[in-house]
């Protein structure tokens, strides 16, 4: 499992929280991916296309014996499985992956683009990413994510809905 990547994910059509838990479990079912880290759960404002329900957001950390593509295309897979069908740009889904980082890679083909464009954009990646990269210690990456987060308006449409840590624990590949 030579490969780190980050995937945000995102829900906010039926039970937000079964799908976002599914795709968890479905795609660590994969012996090619090991979770490594997790976020909490925030409920999010909708960005961009305002006009829909509220999200749910978090972010994972994986290890993956998989290349970008073929996790984007599992990825890609996940959604459909789990009902994505896509109309509106940027509107309502049952489950959103997007790939945020991979390794150190910087990656600029047709189908996938990373480190994710709009990651530094959105509190909604970057609020969750920083609780992972906390939890790293990694004080560089931290510093920009803080730093892009100063920037941001609104970061009060990001708040949180099940804690990683402390009383309402949860446990994304629990049964
Ligand atoms: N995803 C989008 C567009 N807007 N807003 C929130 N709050 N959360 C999302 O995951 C999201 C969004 C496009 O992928
Ligand atoms: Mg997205
Ligand atoms: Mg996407």
């Amino acid at each position: 499992m030579e490969n780190t990547a980050f995937i945000a994910l995102g829900s906010n059509i039926g039970n937000r929280y079964d799908n976002i838990t599914k795709a968890i479990k479905r795609l660590t079912s994969y012996s090619e991916i090991q979770l490594v880290n997790y976020s909490s759960i925030y409920e999010t404002d909708p960005v961009g296309y305002e006009d829909q329900d509220l999200f749910l957001n978090m972010v994972i950390e994986i290890q993956t014996a998989f290349n970008p593509m073929d996790l984007l295309d599992l990825c890609l897979e996940m959604e459909i499985e789990l009902g994505r069908k896509r109309d509106i740009k940027w509107g309502p889904r049952t489950i959103d992956l997007d790939i945020l980082t991979f390794n150190q890679e910087n990656i600029q083909s047709e189908k996938l683009i990373v480190p994710h464009p709009r990651m530094l954009e959105r509190a909604f990646v970057i609020i969750p990413l920083l609780e992972i990269y906390q939890d790293k210690k990694c004080s560089e990456i931290n510093k920009l994510l803080e730093a892009s987060l100063e920037e941001l308006p609104n970061k009060e449409g990001v708040r949180i809905w099940k804690r990683k840590n402390g009383e309402d624990v949860f446990e994304p590949i629990g049964s």
